[in-house]
């Protein structure tokens, strides 16, 4: 606090007065507005200020109803500025700033010491530990996932807002806010996490579909202190930081689907026809920047209406579901791109591979698909196919260089399928070979 009016401001060019740093929590009163005060004006305003200050102090030091009013206020203030401070950092969040937010910032709000994040999957419906803070020492890896009659499925579907658990040593078990009946036993490997005192938020979304009435499950986080020092009169904050996590989650979770939609096709979850241009375009730029080889397979199954014919639709779809794994189990994991190009067609993308290296991979595929059966239901279903393979061949068009592999693919068909052939790196040779035939 400043003890004189004379020192109180320090002169900054242009005649304008800033407070020193020591005072910063008067600087809107000062600054704004940019006018010069007189001499007298600024005496009464340091003096009205520091007698407020004076009150604040003893108001602070009071025992009085109005002081523990002002705590609370001041308190609540605090956790003001850090809800708008976490909702910035939320909007727009990835998932890991999420994690973060919740791994650095939670603990401190609640005088937890540790935190653990778990998202859900809903592919495999299981939660997994996602993020957990050091301190936690969790005895389960990270990734772990648990399914649906784990404890912790009880606790983030046990209801929306935030609660408290209780640890009973005694039993072995926890008790969610202070009932002591039916308490939920915890296997050892958990007792980490839940020693002591602990808040669980449960990162639980209300559909907006009427016809969907259960919620949907995100997660859940589970902050805690194994020496019991939580803050537990910050509990009612508590909801308000979970419906903010939880909305941040949701937000994050459903751009990630809609960008995987743009891009993945749903049947085989390869990469659909649009993106596989994307891909190939850059591939191709990569490969003229860098002078490197660049081949593409095309592949497209033999007989397909057939089988769809014998075994029907559904069984077409596995069958087209089987094959895009066996391509993926083919190629090189990370470097070859799979993707579905139409119907029962798929190409294959493969940087760095000349067209007798690619020749080899397409047989690898074409053997991998060919020699055993596809298996739908307690249905065994033969199924080849034929493949083309191109080279880049450098200066010419991705159509041109996709109407190869294309050609090629046409030859096999031509040649009696299941075959693998490969394009001449001279762009009209294929079409005169097969007119010439
Ligand atoms: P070819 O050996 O000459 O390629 O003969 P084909 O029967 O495979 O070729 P055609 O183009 O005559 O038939 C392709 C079939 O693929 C027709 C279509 O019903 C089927 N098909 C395309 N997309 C899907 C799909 O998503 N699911 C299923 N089950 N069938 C599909
Ligand atoms: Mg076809
Ligand atoms: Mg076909």
């Amino acid at each position: 606090m400043a003890d004189s009016g004379s020192d109180f401001f320090n002169e900054v060019g242009g005649g304008l007065k800033y407070p020193r740093a020591a005072d910063q929590e008067l600087s809107c009163a000062i600054i704004y507005p940019r006018i010069e005060l007189e001499a007298m004006e600024r005496e009464r305003l340091i003096s009205h200020t520091i007698s407020l200050q004076h009150a604040y102090a003893q108001l602070e030091s009071d025992n009085s109803y109005q002081a523990w009013e002002a705590r609370e206020f001041k308190n609540n203030l605090n956790h003001l500025s850090v809800i708008a401070r976490l909702a910035t950092h939320l909007n727009a969040a990835s998932i890991e700033t999420i994690s973060e937010i919740v791994l650095n910032e939670l603990p401190g709000i609640f005088n937890c010491s540790q935190a653990a994040m778990f998202l859900y999957d809903a592919d495999t419906e299981t939660l997994g530990l996602h993020a957990a803070t050091e301190s936690c020492q969790l005895r389960t890896p990270l990734n772990r996932q648990v399914n649906g009659d784990h404890l912790l499925f009880k606790l983030f579907l046990d209801r929306f807002d935030p609660y408290v658990a209780e640890y009973l040593p005694e039993t072995g078990s926890i008790a969610i806010d202070g009932k002591l009946e039916n308490p939920i036993p915890v296997s050892s490997e958990w007792l980490d996490l839940f020693a002591g005192w602990s808040i669980i938020f449960p990162l639980l979304m209300k559909q907006q579909d009427e016809h969907e009435p259960s919620p949907l499950l995100l997660g859940g986080i589970v902050i805690g202190d194994p020496k019991g020092g939580i803050d537990l009169n910050n509990v009612d904050f508590a909801s308000i930081f979970g419906n903010l996590i939880t909305s941040s989650l949701y937000n994050v979770l459903l751009i990630k689907q809609l960008r995987e939609m743009a891009i993945i096709d749903p049947l085989t979850k390869l990469f659909n026809r649009r993106h596989l241009i994307d891909l190939l375009n850059s591939a191709i730029t990569q490969a003229r920047r860098h002078r490197h080889d660049l081949s593409i397979a095309m592949l497209d199954i033999d007989h397909f209406k057939q089988c769809n014919d014998v075994y029907g639709h559904v069984c077409g779809d596995d069958v087209l579901r089987q094959v895009g794994e066996r391509i993926k189990l083919s190629i090189r994991n990370e470097v070859d791109i799979p993707a579905r190009y139409g119907g029962e067609e798929f190409v294959i993308i493969m940087p760095y591979t000349n067209v007798s290296r690619a020749m080899i991979v397409a047989e690898r595929i074409r053997g991998e698909i060919g020699n055993t059966s596809m298996i739908c239901g307690n249905l065994a279903i033969p199924i080849t196919c034929s493949m083309g393979v191109a080279e880049y061949d450098d200066g010419e068009s991705i159509e041109q260089f996709i109407d190869r592999s294309d050609m090629a693919l046409y030859k096999a068909k031509y040649m009696g399928r299941n075959r693998v052939v490969s394009a001449s790196n001279t762009r009209l040779n294929i079409h005169q070979e097969l007119i010439a035939e």
